[in-house]
């Protein structure tokens, strides 16, 4: 037990700092915002923040398109600023994760102007170039060099007039990706992140990291979206993704692993190359985002044509990752971040349920065995942003989305509208409810997005001021993983898995067994768990650790979005 990795034990707290706190009244929340809010991050407990990118940057992409990685945006501070915040996380025992985002740059690096100076610029292979497709003049429609739909709607091909050729970038235009096949390239960024390690931080979350290795010969995939195709089997998981890992590894981690944290974000990763990633013996990443559980309520129209979660489908996901990475390897756990929507919006009741349908989201995920990672606002219950208007909307997904699916789909403005409100990823990115004041703590100028103005009643002010709040569940949480072995190392088993309406799980570890029970579902309901867990002498399933409701209840019965951690007797 005393030697497992520190992060056993530790929770993740992630800070979307255009979103955090505003400390000049630009409306745009900045570092030295965080900087002033650094106690409420202490009074939560958390052991590391996750920061997502800062650097300097067009903000094509709120921060993930860097055109200096070594450098902070103005519009975020200074890198002064930036080691102030380091110094500041120290001193309160906390350690600060980096988003490294190297699967592509901005279109306004200088690594890429360099590289779109013409096809004999040394750094032309930093990127990927083709030409247009065989027998097919640049800009005409089908020449792009292969059929792939970018993640942000459209092709995955720019054509740069001046040459006639086309580059390659999964995400936006101002997002080109990096060719890391050149090593030159690969050196470049280990250089980069030895630089920032030096300088003080604890480490990585990896933007798209199974994405930064391409099959060379970029097949066209089947086609899913108007003329273009799926390609994603060519570049998820890729030739060699795990090489460069592991180079990586030796270049920059080597000698200093034990005190860092490095996660990879993985979407469309297999349970299977999951394994690879994080298993220790191969010296790739602590652990990996999978996206399986955010995937379960996407229609077949993708995500932005939600269906109902069905929680056997969740037990069936969970579970198995649980027992895929129980030997080998170690999971993430996570409902919320900068992409997701809110998941008390999501998977709970942002109405009338909303305190304790949070609070049990929040049980049923960080007891589970792996790293708990807590995205800003969630510890508040903060809720989707509820627009309803496209000129709410900020975010470059769904703005192209909308775009899109005008010209390819027959969709009507009230369908695209209920699309973005489940799942746009500004539901997110709403500012911080700090405080029930006009715009809620957050700035004093006018929030680049608009501030929900359910902070009246949501905000940190309040949560914190109450006992029975989501902020105290969530602070109540992470002090459990921390003081509990069972929490952090015990064995998983799932119980109920057929049941649609209660999550059930045990956790063992030395003899000594937690229990946890969650009501997913605004229905009371008794719960029989048979020979999985006899009961105690009294009826009762044994000492209660921690629970979403102040007051008992019945013995085996749980109340409306009930949750309860239960130690054997
Ligand atoms: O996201 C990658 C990713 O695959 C998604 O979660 C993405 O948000 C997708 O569009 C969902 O439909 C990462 C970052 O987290 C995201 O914010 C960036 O936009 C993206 O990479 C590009 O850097």
């Amino acid at each position: 037990v005393e030697d497992a990795p520190w992060w056993t034990r530790a929770v993740v707290y992630q800070i979307y700092p255009r979103s955090f706190q505003d400390s000049d009244g630009d409306g745009v929340g900045d570092l030295r915002g965080i900087i002033s809010r650094l106690d409420h991050l202490s009074a939560l407990g958390v052991d590391v923040v996750w920061l997502s990118p800062i650097y300097r940057s067009p903000q094509d992409d709120n921060g993930y398109d860097i055109s200096d990685y070594q450098d902070v945006d103005p519009s975020f501070g200074t890198l002064a600023d930036l080691d102030e915040l380091i110094a500041g996380l120290h001193e309160r025992g906390m350690k600060l994760l980096m988003d490294l985002v190297v699967n592509h740059t901005s279109d306004e690096h200088p690594w890429f102007t360099e590289s779109r100076s013409g096809p004999d610029s040394p750094k032309r292979d930093w990127y990927w170039w083709r030409p247009p497709r065989a027998g097919m003049a640049p800009g005409q429609p089908g020449a792009e060099p292969t059929n792939w739909h970018s993640f942000f709607s459209g092709s995955t091909w720019e054509l740069d007039e001046a040459s006639g050729e086309y580059y390659l970038h999964l995400f936006s235009r101002k997002q080109p990706d990096l060719n890391w096949e050149n090593p030159e390239v690969r050196q470049a960024v280990y250089a980069m992140m030895r630089w920032w390690l030096d300088r003080g931080v604890d480490g990585f979350r990896m933007d798209v990291i199974n994405l930064i290795s391409k099959d060379t010969t970029l097949p066209d995939g089947p086609v899913v979206a108007g003329v273009w195709g799926d390609g994603s089997p060519h570049y998820t998981d890729g030739p060699r993704v795990h090489e460069y890992l592991q180079e990586m590894h030796r270049e920059v981690f080597e000698g200093r692993a034990d005190r860092l944290l490095t996660v990879g974000e993985t979407p469309g990763v297999t349970l299977e190359e999951a394994r690879k990633y994080t298993d220790p013996a191969r010296r790739e990443v602590d652990m990996v985002f999978q996206f399986e559980h955010v995937g379960l309520d996407h229609g077949p129209g993708g995500k932005f044509d939600p269906k109902p979660l069905r929680l056997t489908d969740l037990k069936a996901t969970f579970g198995r990752w649980q027992a895929g990475l129980a030997d080998a390897g170690w999971n993430s756990l996570y409902w919320d971040n900068h992409d997701q929507p809110r998941v008390v919006s999501r998977f709970g009741d942002d109405g009338e349920h909303r305190r304790a349908s949070a609070k049990a989201l929040a049980t049923l995920l960080h007891l589970h065995r792996g790293t708990p990672y807590v995205y800003q606002g969630e510890e508040l219950g903060m809720t989707n942003a509820h627009f309803t208007r496209f000129d709410q909307y900020r975010d470059i997904e769904s703005v192209n989305h909308v775009a899109q699916a005008r010209t390819l789909t027959s969709a009507t403005d009230e369908q695209l509208l209920a699309g973005l409100a489940a799942m746009s990823r500004d539901n997110a990115r709403t500012p911080v409810q700090w405080d029930a004041s006009p715009h809620a703590g957050f700035t004093t100028g006018t929030p680049w997005l608009a501030v929900n103005p359910n902070h009246v009643e949501v905000n940190a002010e309040a949560e914190r001021a109450d006992p029975d709040s989501v902020f105290h569940h969530h602070r109540r949480l992470i002090e459990l993983r921390h003081a509990d072995p069972v929490v952090a190392l015990g064995d998983f088993t799932m119980l109920l898995p057929e049941d649609e309406q209660v999550y059930a799980y045990t956790r063992a570890l030395d003899g000594d067994a937690l229990l946890v029970v969650v009501n997913v579902s605004g229905e009371e309901r008794a719960v029989d768990l048979g020979d999985a867990w006899p009961l105690a002498h009294d009826g009762g399933w044994g000492d209660l650790v921690l629970g979403t409701h102040a007051d008992a209840g019945g013995p085996t019965t749980l109340r409306p979005w009930e949750a309860r951690v239960v130690r054997r007797r």
